[in-house]
């Protein structure tokens, strides 16, 4: 095989560099599990197709390209309309680029050469994608095995890879999924490393928010400064998820910021700001969320209820380790939220009886968390004998699996006060006779918190990869201390 330890992947500057080692290992580990699988017949080959690039709409302007996320996983390669193949038995990895007419030399630049990609991905061979059939068929697979399998997010399908001639083979396309999403959902060390990354910058970036705000502004100057920071010091062109910039009654939007509500409310005096945002680096995501008060100190009701939030997501770090189930951890947050409610005086009576008519995911309503990588909601949570659990909130879970080291989390418990599920349970005697009403209405338009990290478990407890102030007087000092400076961009525009 290749020599891939000196090759790495880096936008230069202070930005990370990613040794090519991350996806040789990748491909290592799954053909070692296709290996052991003994439905996988002998012989195959991987095929993946990698992401194609796109126009909009009608028009020739190009989106800016974002490599798929399993071809990314297994090849590591940024460009776009590529395919890759891996022989199962031996490991040997083949790339197929577009052979490139003349003129894209003219309005695009250089062509590069099979050895150019070769060279830079560390792989044993490159070809022209209008050979790939006589190419594969000079390999003399029995199977070429196609990704073919439902993300348990979205409800969509993969595309499975497809070219001129693949009548010609024998297809399996059953085996591959399954034992791939596998391979992703438990990260490697090196994997790891990425991770660390881009939660590093991007809790630098939300430091800057944190210190930037000012009430006046508009949302999205906030959100603009987030991925100012996360492409300036970390070189991410993207960010894993659209940016949620929730302020005021905004905060309990949970998924505020796209195209009708895009983060153009004003920041006003009181308002909570609720902001999820999180970067990636070559194709590996980080979700974060901080909420804070847009003026810099909270008011009693709101450090009250962060103060909630807080215990809840500290008390799920405690108990994070291997063998847990997750489902247990969002009822270990509910069951949190509920004590704090009462003790606050929104709830009153037993806990335990809140917790049997589904209380807490009426201030919940999602769920405590998901996997993350190269995807933000990372595949893997739904895999065949894992169910989803019908009841509220914790249907909202991403995944319902047993905790096992090397997963990678997001730990992100709220509280919110939306409307459209408080007054159905002000209207339902079970959940009713719970609630203070009185009290519950000084909470209207109060908006929500969350507080979310990116956690990965260990072996016999997790490590926190989130970076950011927590407590009251952490997210207070932080914000005094950008108050204190006349011109919130100057951190990033003096050095
Ligand atoms: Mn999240």
């Amino acid at each position: 095989m290749a020599a891939t330890a000196q090759l790495s992947f880096s936008m230069g500057n202070e930005t990370l560099q990613v040794p090519m080692a991350v996806f040789s290992l990748n491909r290592r580990r799954l053909c070692q599990r296709l290996k052991d699988n003994v439905n996988v017949p002998k012989n195959g080959i991987v095929l993946l197709q990698g992401g194609e690039q796109s126009q909009r709409y009608c028009t020739d302007t190009d989106n800016v390209f974002r490599q798929e996320s399993f071809f990314h996983w297994t090849f590591g390669v940024t460009e776009a309309n590529i395919y890759g193949a891996i022989e199962v038995a031996s490991g040997k990895t083949h790339l197929f680029i577009p052979k490139l007419p003349e003129n894209y030399a003219v309005w695009m630049g250089t062509i590069h050469p099979p050895n150019f990609f070769k060279d830079k991905y560390g792989v044993d061979k490159v070809h022209y994608t209008c050979d790939i059939a006589q190419v594969l068929k000079s390999l003399k697979p029995n199977f070429l095995l196609t990704l073919h399998g439902l993300n348990t997010d979205s409800g969509h399908t993969t595309r499975e890879a497809a070219f001129d001639g693949i009548s010609e083979f024998s297809v399996n396309n059953t085996v591959l999924y399954p034992d791939m999403v596998e391979c992703r959902v438990i990260k490697t060390d090196l994997e790891m490393e990425i991770l660390r990354y881009t939660n590093r910058i991007s809790s630098e970036a939300h430091k800057e928010v944190m210190k930037a705000v000012r009430v006046g502004m508009k949302e999205y100057e906030l959100e603009s400064l987030f991925e100012h920071y996360c492409y300036k010091r970390g070189g991410m062109r993207h960010t894993s998820y659209t940016c949620i910039c929730g302020s005021g009654i905004n905060s309990a939007v949970l998924h505020y910021g796209h195209a009708s509500a895009p983060n153009d409310k004003t920041i006003l005096d009181g308002d909570l700001c609720l902001f999820d945002m999180g970067g990636e680096y070559y194709c590996y995501g980080s979700d974060i969320t901080c909420t804070f008060p847009a003026n810099g100190q909270f008011t009693a009701d709101q450090r009250a209820i962060y103060e909630a939030v807080l215990r809840s997501s500290r008390a799920v770090m405690q108990a994070v380790r291997p063998g847990v189930a997750w489902p247990d951890m969002h009822r270990l947050a509910d069951r949190v939220h509920l004590e704090e409610l009462t003790k606050i005086g929104i709830l009153q009576g037993s806990v335990e009886n809140m917790m049997k008519v589904h209380l807490g995911a009426v201030f919940m309503p999602h769920g405590l968390g998901h996997f993350l990588g190269c995807d933000v909601h990372d595949v893997g949570g739904y895999p065949e004998g894992v169910d989803r659990i019908e009841e509220p909130g914790l249907r909202s879970l991403r995944t319902a699996r047993v905790l096992l080291e090397g997963m990678v989390l997001t730990i992100e418990p709220g509280i919110y006060f939306i409307q459209h599920l408080l007054d159905p349970a002000l209207a339902d005697p079970a959940q009713a006779c719970f609630i203070n009403a009185d009290i519950l209405g000084r909470f209207r338009g109060f908006g929500g918190v969350r507080i979310e990290d990116d956690i990965a478990v260990t072996t016999n407890g997790m490590e926190l990869l989130t970076c950011v102030p927590r407590s009251v007087e952490e997210v207070e000092a932080l914000m005094a201390e950008g108050a204190g400076s006349a011109k919130s961009f100057e951190p990033l525009d003096s050095q």
